[in-house]
């Protein structure tokens, strides 16, 4: 059996559920009636990032995606593992929003990707292996490194790709990119003072509030700094019309 959840775990999920549905009701709100079929890539994504996290949030409101995992010295973590299935879905997708703003090759984004991908899924093996503390570290500072690099294609080849488009696109990928940087840094952090990391800094409640606001501001914040800004997508989709005229 699994231990239950506390209060504050169990508001944390209702409150990620409740802001997930309806930044995802907005978005499709949004987006709806749109035609242009370069602008509506923005709205599907951004769309599905927060209609994944809707679910994902859902099922772990209700019990369903966590998992008791027992390490050595009689310690019994509880771990909410489909937080791992949300982001390895979800944060390709958030890249791939800020690519096609940045209208990047498409060598940028598969590295970009697969660097993502690498860092979820080892956190997500040093969140549910049941090893004691020196591994799970060990796997953080890999994951880590993985984020290091993803990092710097992102204000490396990423945003040299965005400062060639008009100033309007570029200043949106800036500020895009920023957010991104200041709020993704802020994950690793929960984690290693979290439960996952066993040094139990702070409770599994906290984390999973502090993980709340986290995803809320880096899916549904995000999304609205991006599909309000209906100008700068214009320009996005002439110029995109125009590549594939050429
Ligand atoms: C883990 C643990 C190991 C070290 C690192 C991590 C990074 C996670 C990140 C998650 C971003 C999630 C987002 C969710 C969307 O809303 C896996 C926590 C580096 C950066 C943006």
């Amino acid at each position: 059996m699994v231990q239950q959840a506390s209060g504050l775990e169990q508001v944390a999920l209702a409150l990620g559920t409740l802001g997930m549905a309806l930044g995802t009701v907005a978005f499709v709100a949004m987006g709806r009636g749109e035609q242009d079929e370069h602008k509506r890539r923005f709205y599907v994504v951004t769309t599905l990032v927060s209609g994944i996290a809707t679910v994902a949030y859902l099922l772990m409101f209700l019990g369903i995606g966590v998992a008791q995992v027992r390490i050595p010295g009689e310690m019994v973590l509880r771990i909410y593992w489909m937080r791992y299935v949300d982001w390895l879905l979800t944060t390709p997708l958030l890249l791939f929003d800020l690519a096609l703003l940045a209208g990047a090759d498409r060598e940028t984004l598969y590295r970009l990707v697969g660097l993502d991908v690498a860092m979820v899924v080892v956190g997500a093996a040093a969140a549910v292996s049941p090893v004691g503390q020196t591994i799970r570290l060990a796997l953080w500072v890999v994951s880590s490194a993985f984020f290091v690099a993803l990092l710097y294609v992102l204000a490396n080849q990423l945003s040299q790709q965005a400062a060639r488009r008009s100033g309007e696109v570029a200043a949106l990928f800036s500020t895009l990119r920023n957010l991104v940087i200041v709020l993704w840094t802020a994950y690793p952090i929960v984690w290693i003072v979290g439960t996952e990391g066993t040094i139990g800094l702070i409770s599994l409640g906290v984390e999973t509030a502090a993980f709340m606001v986290l995803d809320l501001s880096a899916k549904v914040g995000f999304g609205f700094i991006l599909l309000r800004s209906r100008g700068v997508l214009d320009e996005v989709s002439a110029s995109a019309a125009g590549a594939t005229a050429d």
